[in-house]
């Protein structure tokens, strides 16, 4: 899964956030782990399934899950993020904690009933949550006014909740930690939850299983008028004068290097084909916090 085109928004709402406020991303939001400083080498080490893959070969590669860095294990179930983000943001408040919670789901997913039940609770409970929809314009080949994304805004939905809801540019950088830094405000003074309805287009495939060339006209994200979010973002630091051209170039060299140079330390530890996995001794490991007499014969029946 990738977030081709849609680069701006986790990271920019990370910016926003107090690094102890818990994160329910989807798939689409690993920009957030980057901007939390997440070692590139460990989420590499996933996509590997490598002796090193902090998950020990038991998520799906992208499925992430980085609790100290305020990032909920990734759910392939959507919208559960949304129900769970309400329910952390609800304990936060009745702990007397100022954490606040940021929740995320796609256009598609708001079609799910755990979309509508985080939206009553949230507003019921006052929950200090920033609930993120989303709107990419496709649910892998379904575009998203089948979702109902075109008879109303997604945002509209949390308007008829009584919830304080916003619709923003998902491709302006500036604006999405500006609406981030607003909803978290509210949210930490106890003023309740904000809905922001980020508007972005899906850039890449669904998933590396997925053709769009097959649903959508192949030059489709090139007329997208909200355009690319990191070369708006460059343009804009351009045009302030904080930023240059070679400045561009030199930190998007630097960057690849460093890329590369994890994936080459990552391979070091097993690729898919190199069969340095986790041992099988650790399928038993962190069920229990004491190993049951059954999972320690069997075990011991493995000779591991
Ligand atoms: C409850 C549930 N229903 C269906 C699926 C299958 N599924 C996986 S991704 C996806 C599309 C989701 O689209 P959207 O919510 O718009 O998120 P996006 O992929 O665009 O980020 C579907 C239907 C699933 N994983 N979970
Ligand atoms: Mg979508």
């Amino acid at each position: 899964m990738q977030s081709l085109g849609e680069e701006a928004i986790g990271s920019a709402q990370a910016l926003a956030l107090n690094i102890d406020d818990m994160c329910f991303p989807t798939y689409r939001q690993q920009s957030i782990l980057m901007a939390r400083e997440v070692p590139l080498v460990d989420l590499i080490c996933q996509l590997l399934s490598n002796e090193r893959d902090p998950l020990k070969g038991r998520q799906l590669p992208i499925m992430y899950s980085v609790r100290d860095h305020g990032f909920f294990t990734i759910s392939g179930n959507l919208a559960t993020q949304f129900v769970q983000g309400v329910g952390w943001g609800m304990a936060s408040a009745i702990k007397g904690d100022t954490k606040i919670a940021s929740a995320w789901i796609g256009d598609g997913a708001t079609a799910e009933s755990d979309f509508h039940t985080a939206l009553t609770f949230a507003h019921v409970y006052r929950a200090p949550v920033i609930l993120n929809v989303v709107n990419n314009q496709w649910a892998i080949s379904t575009f998203q006014a089948i979702a109902g994304g075109e008879a109303t805004t997604f945002a509209g939905r949390g308007v008829g909740c009584g919830i304080a809801s916003l619709r923003v540019d998902g491709n302006d950088f500036v604006a999405v930690y500006a609406a981030s830094a607003w909803a978290a405000e509210r949210a930490r003074r106890n003023l309740g939850p904000t809905m922001i309805e980020w508007v972005t287009y899906r850039a890449g495939p669904h998933s590396t299983s997925d053709d769009p060339s097959k649903y959508r006209p192949a030059d489709d994200w090139s007329h997208f008028p909200l355009g690319d979010p990191i070369a708006r973002l460059k343009q804009h630091l351009v045009k302030i004068g904080q930023w240059s051209e070679e400045e561009h170039t030199a930190v998007s060299a630097e960057l690849e290097a460093e890329v590369i140079a994890a994936q080459k330390e990552a391979e070091q530890y097993g690729t898919l084909a190199g069969g340095q996995t986790p041992s099988a001794a650790t399928m038993f490991e962190d069920v229990y916090k004491e190993m049951p007499e059954h999972l320690k014969r069997q075990r011991q029946e493995l000779g591991i």
